[in-house]
């Protein structure tokens, strides 16, 4: 890979949040940092421990393998090693791995100068697996209410989770983190596309401006978002997507028991109909 101009420059010590000169290197192309090393033992332990677990069941079916939580009844206490408790140090796992993840985005940041908007952006992401994970266990009142780490399982609490809310569409907050994940893939169509007919024109021909780009969404619908703008509706779109996504799972079967369509029963009882 090319070295960047600056990299020189760039690589030097300094900027680390925890460790001081320790880690603070690289191994070929990637930074390493304290956090690298925590990343990588947790996500190493856990990936054992899954393999681990897997030996435990009756299946090496990579899509059928599947490490769940403990049962209900165990509550909010340990379970033993395999029935969930295994799942238990996973999670534990995965979340230092994660949480690693995110803190040596931040490191490569600082080493930079630029803003954490990335690490940011990664932490909602994991704001959603901690709701998934952690906090909606915690106020059900047991980890048995976690998602089973396994292709197909998943998906099967997924579909178990949703039915039990009768239909899970007519949750309002499902609809609109749908919709923002929809909304997100419109205008990433929309850039990916624009940027490269301005900057790719093919061999010979010479490339476009960001005036070319705004021209071109101006005659089309009268205005265009502009060159930072469409980056920070993208990043505004795709993290509201997520936000909701926590929200509307976190809401059910704490503040909502029903089913979700008759959430709307106070639209149906509006004096005026
Ligand atoms: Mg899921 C599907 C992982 C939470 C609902 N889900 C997938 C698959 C992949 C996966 C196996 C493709 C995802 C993808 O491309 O994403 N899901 C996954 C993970 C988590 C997770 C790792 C997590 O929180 C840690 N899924 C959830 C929660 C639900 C959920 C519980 C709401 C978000 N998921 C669904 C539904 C579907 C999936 C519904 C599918 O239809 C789809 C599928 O086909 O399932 C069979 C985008 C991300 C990328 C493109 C980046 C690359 C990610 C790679 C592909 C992840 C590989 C994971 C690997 C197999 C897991 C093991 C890790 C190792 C031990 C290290
Ligand atoms: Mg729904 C959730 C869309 C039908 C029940 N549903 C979601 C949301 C999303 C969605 C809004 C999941 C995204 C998310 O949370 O990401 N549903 C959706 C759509 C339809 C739909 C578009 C549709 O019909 C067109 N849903 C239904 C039907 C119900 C239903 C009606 C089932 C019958 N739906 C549910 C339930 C849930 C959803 C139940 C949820 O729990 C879920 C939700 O909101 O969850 C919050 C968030 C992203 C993550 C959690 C991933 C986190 C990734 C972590 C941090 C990193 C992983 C790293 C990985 C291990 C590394 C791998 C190794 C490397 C590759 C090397
Ligand atoms: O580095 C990255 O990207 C290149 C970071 C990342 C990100 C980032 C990063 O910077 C950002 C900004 C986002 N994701 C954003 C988002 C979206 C908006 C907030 C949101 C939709 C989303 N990410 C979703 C997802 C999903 C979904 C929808 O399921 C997945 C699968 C991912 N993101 C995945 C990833 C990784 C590719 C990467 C990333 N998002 C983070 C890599 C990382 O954390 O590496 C350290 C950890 C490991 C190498 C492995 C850990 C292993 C565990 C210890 C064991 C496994 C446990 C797990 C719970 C089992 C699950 C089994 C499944 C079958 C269910």
């Amino acid at each position: 890979m090319a070295l960047l101009s600056f990299e020189r420059k760039y690589r030097v010590r300094g900027g680390t949040l925890v460790g001081g000169d320790l880690f603070d290197f690289w191994v070929g192309p990637f930074y390493v940092g304290f956090f690298g090393v925590v990343t990588l033992f947790f996500s190493a332990l856990g990936t054992v421990l899954i393999f681990y677990g897997a030996s435990l069941g009756n299946t090496w079916n990579p899509w059928l393998i599947s490490i769940n939580p403990p049962a209900l009844e165990v509550g909010l206490g340990a379970a033993p090693l395999a029935e969930g408790g295994l799942w238990q140090i996973i999670t534990i796992c995965a979340l230092f791995a994660f949480i690693g993840w995110m803190m040596r985005e931040v490191e490569i940041a600082r080493k930079l100068g630029i803003g954490y908007h990335v690490p940011f952006a990664f932490g909602i992401a994991i704001l959603a697996y901690v709701t998934l994970v952690v906090i909606r266990p915690v106020l059900l009142g047991a980890w048995g209410h976690g998602f089973p780490y396994g292709i197909f399982s998943h998906l099967d609490w997924v579909n178990n989770v949703g039915y039990a809310y009768g239909n899970f569409h007519y949750n309002p907050a499902h609809m609109v983190a749908v919709t923002f994940f929809f909304t997100t893939c419109f205008a990433l169509s929309l850039h990916g596309s624009l940027v490269l007919s301005a900057v790719n024109p093919g061999k010979g021909k010479t490339i476009a401006t960001p005036d070319h780009e705004d021209t071109y969404f101006r005659d089309l619908i009268g205005y265009s978002i502009g060159p930072l703008g469409i980056h920070r509706l993208g990043l505004f779109l795709a993290l509201n997507a997520v936000v909701w996504s926590a929200i509307c799972i976190v809401i059910s079967g704490t503040i909502w028991f029903d089913a979700w369509s008759s959430w709307w029963d106070w639209y149906a009882e509006l004096p005026w109909w």
